[in-house]
This record gives structure tokens, sequence and C-alpha cells, in this order.
């Protein structure tokens, strides 16, 4: 259904005047009240279609807002987002995920919504969700791996995120450990990982994504304006948010795909390339010292790890870092 759809919306986009119900109707091989069938579908998510008689039918204009349907036409993955449920608005697509994977529902399940009204961040943090504005989505995995190896799959996400914006800008997006992406310091991204398990082994992880994406500045809360951004402000245009979530989508799929197959190597120096003073000198302070150190790169298990003045080695968990301001090298 939804692939003829999309062949359907193909077809008419090719052509710059009408196409004609018989014409449609042998190209996909179904009946022109299958066609007429579709053509109401497509209204119903937004499109506009003119139907004139003797000449066919010609899109108007295409959809600006997102649905379950428009976001799987042109989504080139295998299994993510195959299934995939859009909200316009829901208290945290997390909660939703969490719900879906008590349902049964497959690996690679997407929720997506339109703004979130108790959106989270790590530690009972709020996340700012406007509508409209941004990405908030929550994808559900079940991958055959112990718990331990949950955090890799956070590393993960964050390095998709940010081959995204490289892929797309100039601009030169960072992590910053564990999970910010940042544009110019600021955080663009931030990603929540919650898991389920059981003996030694996931049964489920719900991975959820915030990016902020058309907000202007004065739509960045007022607390936060100094240290969060969006791809909009930082690139200077508006972004097209279902491309974008499909472009997320793809490579996502790929780089998990790899990931499964060849191990958490890959993904360990993609992390490293776009590492957030990776290499550069930071303060950290934990409950016993305070100290200098050159940050490295990151370990299997997720942490940091960084090296003292004398050569010694250290990884860490949930130090506290001082990041400093103005280190940032192209
Ligand atoms: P975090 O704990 O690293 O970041 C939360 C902190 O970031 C907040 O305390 C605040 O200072 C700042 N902040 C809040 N909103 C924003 C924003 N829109 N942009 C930049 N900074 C902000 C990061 O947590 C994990 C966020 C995951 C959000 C996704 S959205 C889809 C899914 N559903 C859901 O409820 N959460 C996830």
């Amino acid at each position: 259904m939804e692939s003829t759809r999309k062949q359907l919306i193909d077809l008419l986009e090719k052509e710059k005047g009408y196409v004609s119900g018989q014409q449609l109707s042998d190209s996909l091989n179904i009946s022109r009240t299958a066609v007429w069938k579709h053509m109401n579908e497509l209204k119903k998510d937004g499109y506009q279609i003119e139907a004139v008689r003797k000449k066919g039918y010609k899109i108007l204009s295409s959809p600006d807002k997102i649905s379950g349907n428009t976001l799987q036409w042109g989504l080139e993955t295998k299994w993510l987002g195959q299934k995939l449920i859009h909200f316009d608005q829901v208290e945290s697509t997390q909660e939703i995920g969490h719900q879906l994977a008590s349902q049964g529902k497959p690996h690679g399940t997407v929720v997506i919504a339109d703004a979130q009204g108790k959106g989270r961040g790590r530690m009972a943090r709020n996340w700012h969700s406007p509508k409209g504005k941004g990405i908030w989505m929550s994808i559900l995995l079940r991958p055959d791996l112990p718990p331990m190896r949950a955090p890799q799959l956070t590393l993960l996400a964050a390095t998709v995120l940010a081959k995204m914006v490289r892929e797309k800008t100039n601009l030169h997006p960072q992590i910053k450990w564990p999970n910010d992406l940042l544009i110019d310091h600021k955080k663009v991204s931030g990603i929540l990982t919650e898991m389920q398990a059981e003996h030694d082994q996931i049964q489920y992880v719900v991975l959820g994504i915030g990016m902020n994406v058309n907000q202007q500045l004065n739509e960045i809360p007022q607390d936060i304006r100094h240290k969060a951004s969006s791809l909009k402000i930082e690139s200077g245009q508006e972004w097209d948010i279902q491309q974008t979530i499909q472009s997320i989508l793809r490579l996502f799929e790929n780089t998990y795909d790899s990931y499964v197959e060849q191990g958490f190597e890959q993904v360990k120096k993609e992390w490293e390339h776009f590492g957030y003073r990776i290499g550069e000198e930071v303060t950290i302070s934990t409950m016993r010292r305070e100290w200098q150190a050159t940050l490295i790169g990151i370990e299997p298990d997720g942490a940091l790890r960084a090296r003292d003045k004398d050569g010694n080695e250290e990884k860490l968990y949930s130090a506290e870092i001082h990041w400093g301001e103005g280190g940032y090298h192209a």
C-alpha cells in the first residue's frame, strides 16, 4: 500500500502536467478506483491534488506537515523505521517507546512527535521540545548484546548525528562526552538511552534523539540560550525536518549494521574523530582530587580515557570535567 502511494507520488512529481487515471492505473497495475482511493489518502496526508476530467491528476503542493506516511516515502532503509509512528503531541516519545516495546513491537520501530510536553533528558532533566521545530524521536532496538555494551549504542547514535550534519553542511559538529552534539560549542542535540535487561542480555533499548532544527535564537529558552543552538541558527537556513529525519535513519541503519557485523572499533574511531577536546588538556575534578589531563579517547565500555602530565592514564565515568570555552579547533 505505502509503496504504491510512493510510486504514485513519484509518477506525478516526474510529470510537470497532468497524468491520467488510466496512465497511473497502467503504470502501477492497479484499478482506476484504487488510484482514486490512493489520491484520497494522499489528500488526508496534506497533499493538494487537482483532478480534472479528461486530463487527470496533478500535485499542486506537497505537505509541509509530517505524517507517518510522508516520513516513510523516500525512506531508504531496510529495517529502521519500517514501522514508524507519528504523533502531533505526546508527553515523551520515550514513554511511548517503552509501551511499544512491552507490546512486542519489532526492532527498528520508530516513534516521532511534532512536540513533547514532558521531553526528558538524562537524570530526570527536562528537554525542551517545541512544536515543529525539531526532531523528537525514539528508536526501539532489540540488540543481541550484553547490557555492558549498551553505552556503545549511545556513542554510535552521537556519531550518526555528527555524520548527518557533516554530510549536509560545512559546519564542524563535535561530540562532547558522552553524548552531546555541539556545533561551535553549543548543544544542538542530545541522546537518552534507556534499557531493559535480563540475564546478561539486553531485552530492548529505547534510544531517544532530540535535535534542535529550526528554532531561531529567541525560540530557545532564555536559561539555556548561552549553551544551546539549532541547525538553523548555526547554518543560517531553514531545514526540511522530514528529509533530516530520513537522513538520520538511513545513516543510523548503515552505522548500526556495520557495528553489529564488525564491532565497536569503527564507531570508536568516528567518535574520536568528532570528539570535543580530544587531544586537548582539561581540568578534571573528582571527589578525591583535581587534576589536569589530556583527553585521549573512549573505551569500549563508554568511559573517557584521560592521561595526566606524568603519563598515568585513567578511565573516567562520571567525573566532573571542566570543558572550558574557546578551545575549538576546526
Ligand atoms: P541531557 O540531560 O544531556 O540534557 C538536558 C539538559 O540540556 C537540560 O537540563 C538543559 O540544560 C538542556 N536542554 C534542555 N532542552 C534542550 C534543548 N532543546 N536543546 C539544548 N539543550 C537543552 C539529553 O539530556 C538527552 C535529550 C533527549 C531528548 C529526546 S527527544 C526524544 C526522546 N523523548 C524524550 O522524552 N527524550 C528523548
